[in-house]
């Protein structure tokens, strides 16, 4: 039993003292029991993310916790947030801050996005015009920026530290210009540097081994730098790519991805293939109602043995419009997307025979094309995370976050959170 420095004003009822905690193996993985009792509280748990998430619940509950007891565990293992800095760069202070943003949610994952037709922004040894070039721009101009290694060991730690496990994206064949700017070789034709919005418009050369050498290295040396099992290979919207080159580099990315120890993701396009190493997971970003074949494709990875990760686009795409004059974010994905809306979803109700133990969990993305701030990421964020983030943890049919949600208020307040006030809610 280890005593812990008070956390909360142990307000009426509950005697000031220490908070204790103690360990019980019994305990749900990353679940929590949290004992409100006069004399004192008591966090019981089975590993330290749950004495973690107690003490989030426990800033929830304000300066006054009421007595009782409170028994708590994840639904899905898989908690996520994605965050594109590639289309805007984000500096290191930003994503720290999103990192303890999302782990007041109990968020267990964060996706970067590190690479884009925009900018690459991963240092890779072996390729350094990938950063001094292709890191050089962004959308609107303004510069870009990339990460260090030892700037990408910092977010790694830190996140680490909050339960968080960094999980990081290298997008291929396509979103791929910045990379063929660096390294005109890897493309299929010669490319011009680009600060616009749309996708699909470029390629890898598919043919090419060296292309493949290049896939190795930069899987290789990601790998080494991310202590977290999942590296991300993407495969979304591959326009340019045909049919036959996009399964022949499917094949060959993900088996070099696998050949790093890690267990890799792609976006559910990469279920086209038959050819997955085992254990691959599939990123659903189809809409709640699938527009075929994205949920065959979905069910495609669970076939060759691997799990989904769930972030319907009309549901948790967070960068989609709150309203249609909102000031800024994107307006497809059949937005905008209300706070309901990221609320009133069941995961397994989506993709047509995927069972909930095919579901590794859900993750809501944010884009970047018109969002060049944290304050403005969290703006989108919050409080439509907070909605998806009780799908991820919360059992089904869970409801009632909006009567919530100004206490959560508070602790976005006491931490200077840029929420948007949307309408329909009691905010103080
Ligand atoms: C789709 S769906 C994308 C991104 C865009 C986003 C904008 C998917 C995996 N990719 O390239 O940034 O829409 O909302």
């Amino acid at each position: 039993m280890i005593p812990l420095p008070v956390l909360v004003d142990l307000g009426d009822g509950i005697a000031a003292g220490p908070i204790t905690r103690t360990t019980d193996a019994s305990i749900p993985p990353e679940g929590y029991r949290l004992d409100l009792e006069p004399t004192g509280i008591r966090i019981t748990s089975s590993g330290a993310a749950g004495a973690f998430y107690a003490e989030q619940t426990l800033g929830q509950l304000g300066e006054h916790p009421p007595t009782g007891v409170i028994e708590d565990h994840p639904r899905f293992a898989y908690r996520g947030a994605m965050l594109d800095v590639a289309r805007h760069f984000l500096p290191v202070e930003a994503v720290l801050r999103y990192v303890d943003d999302i782990a007041l949610l109990k968020l267990n994952h964060l996706h970067l996005h590190l690479t884009d037709d925009q900018g690459w922004r991963i240092e890779i040894d072996a390729y350094p015009e990938l950063t001094r070039i292709g890191g050089a721009t962004q959308v609107g101009g303004g510069g870009g920026g990339y990460y260090t290694k030892a700037d990408y060991r910092r977010i790694v730690a830190y996140a680490a530290e909050r339960f968080v496990t960094i999980v990081p994206e290298i997008d291929m064949p396509g979103h791929t210009n910045a990379a063929i700017v660096a390294y005109p070789e890897l493309g299929d034709e010669p490319a011009e540097p680009y600060e616009g919005i749309e996708v699909g418009f470029s390629t890898l050369a598919i043919g090419e081994d060296s292309t493949y050498e290049f896939v190795r290295t930069v899987l290789t040396e990601l790998a080494a730098m991310t202590p977290g099992p999942y590296l991300h290979l993407g495969g979304d919207e591959s326009f340019k790519t045909s049919d036959q080159d996009f399964l022949l580099f499917v094949r060959r990315a993900a088996e070099l991805g696998a050949a790093t120890g890690k267990t890799v993701i792609g976006w559910h396009e990469m279920g086209r293939s038959s050819e997955l190493p085992a254990g691959m997971v599939g990123q659903y970003w189809d809409y709640a109602v699938p527009r075929e074949p994205a949920g065959e494709h979905t069910l495609s990875f669970v076939r060759q043995g691997g799990k989904v990760i769930l972030s319907p686009a009309d549901r948790v795409y967070l960068d989609i419009r709150y309203t249609e004059d909102h000031p800024y974010g994107l307006v497809w994905a059949d937005g905008p997307t209300t706070l309901p809306d990221a609320y009133d979803w069941e995961p397994t109700d989506i993709v047509p025979g995927l069972a909930e133990a095919d579901i590794l969990g859900v993750e809501a993305p944010i884009w970047t094309e018109t969002l060049a701030t944290i304050e403005q990421v969290e703006s989108m964020a919050f409080p439509r995370l907070a909605a998806v983030a009780e799908r991820a943890w919360s059992p089904r049919g869970a409801s009632g976050l909006l009567e919530r949600l100004p206490a959560l208020q508070a602790v976005w307040d006491a931490r200077g959170i840029a929420y948007h006030r949307v309408p329909g809610v009691g905010w103080a």
